[in-house]
């Protein structure tokens, strides 16, 4: 179907998960909607707390401005604005506009028909988030847990937590997410690979198909997973990869609290062996 003649057909009223038609339209090339409404609200309210947060900072450099979380002794109270409590209510508009995102997402996929693939997997990356901004601190009994909006200050922060744990490269969960993230783009390397050898094969050549991607596999590693099974695959092993990062740091302090090296001790030294 030619894309025009598809746009008004998709373009039309209902799939929405809430409020009937209000803001069931589009401007211009982007749906609208009142999860698109929502989603501007809240990303533009947290901008401008960050802005704010700016000016009553040390800094105007981009790189060195910081929002840091309440300090732990305030624990899951509200804190002053200029004590975290700026960080808590910009917390709150990036959860809002991520939320809002994600339904806007359902809203698109249930006009177009299709699955819910791709809300699911984004609320993967919003899990993770959560999972370091919210229920961690949270489980720690702690604002100040949670990592501070700025470019420098939060790759401090996770090289802090990082130390606070002696060597988190001993974390098992840690190791089971970097293992996943290695194959996932490994996965993506041999199908965009793949992809492109049999579509774009240079010119003059003739464009190949589903045949030669399988026997290529079959030929070199001796199985092919198929040309719907390397997309499962691939899904699967980005939302394990985000998963596991989410699951290695918010046991971190919470279920395990001392170095990470020693928690291969409680197994290791214990064998009857010794
Ligand atoms: C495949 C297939 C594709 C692919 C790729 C494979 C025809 C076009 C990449 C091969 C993938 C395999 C065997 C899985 C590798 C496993 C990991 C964990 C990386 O068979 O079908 O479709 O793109």
């Amino acid at each position: 179907m030619a894309m025009l003649t598809f746009e008004r057909k998709y373009r039309v009223r209902g799939g929405t998960l809430l409020g009937g038609d209000l803001f069931d339209f589009w401007a211009g090339p982007f749906y609208v909607g009142i999860f698109g409404v929502s989603t501007i609200f809240f990303a533009v309210l947290g901008t401008v707390l960050i802005i704010w947060g700016a000016s009553q900072g040390p800094t105007w450099n981009l790189w060195q401005i910081n929002i840091a979380p309440p300090d732990v002794s305030y624990g899951l109270a509200f804190a002053p604005l200029n004590e975290g409590g700026l960080w808590q209510l910009i917390t709150i508009c990036a959860t809002g506009a991520f939320v809002s995102w994600a339904l806007r997402e359902v809203e698109i996929s249930r006009k177009l028909g299709i699955g819910l693939h791709v809300p699911f997997a984004f609320s993967f990356a919003i899990l993770a988030y959560l999972s370091l901004e919210v229920i961690r601190p949270i489980w720690m009994g702690a604002w100040g847990y949670a990592f501070p909006y700025g470019i420098m200050r939060h790759l401090d922060w996770v090289g802090e937590v990082g130390y606070a744990y002696v060597n988190f490269h001993y974390n098992p969960v840690h190791m089971i997410a970097a293992s996943l993230f290695f194959a996932t783009t490994l996965a993506l390397a041999m199908h965009g690979g793949a992809i492109l050898s049999a579509v774009n094969p240079g010119k003059g050549k003739v464009v190949k198909g589903a045949e030669h991607e399988n026997t290529f596999f079959r030929d070199t590693i001796f199985y092919s997973i198929g040309t719907l099974g390397i997309h499962r695959l691939g899904l699967f092993l980005a939302l394990s990869a985000g998963f596991f990062s989410a699951l290695c740091i918010v046991i971190s302090g919470t279920l395990w609290t001392r170095g990470w090296p020693e928690w291969w001790d409680q197994y290791w030294l214990n064998l009857p062996i010794w």
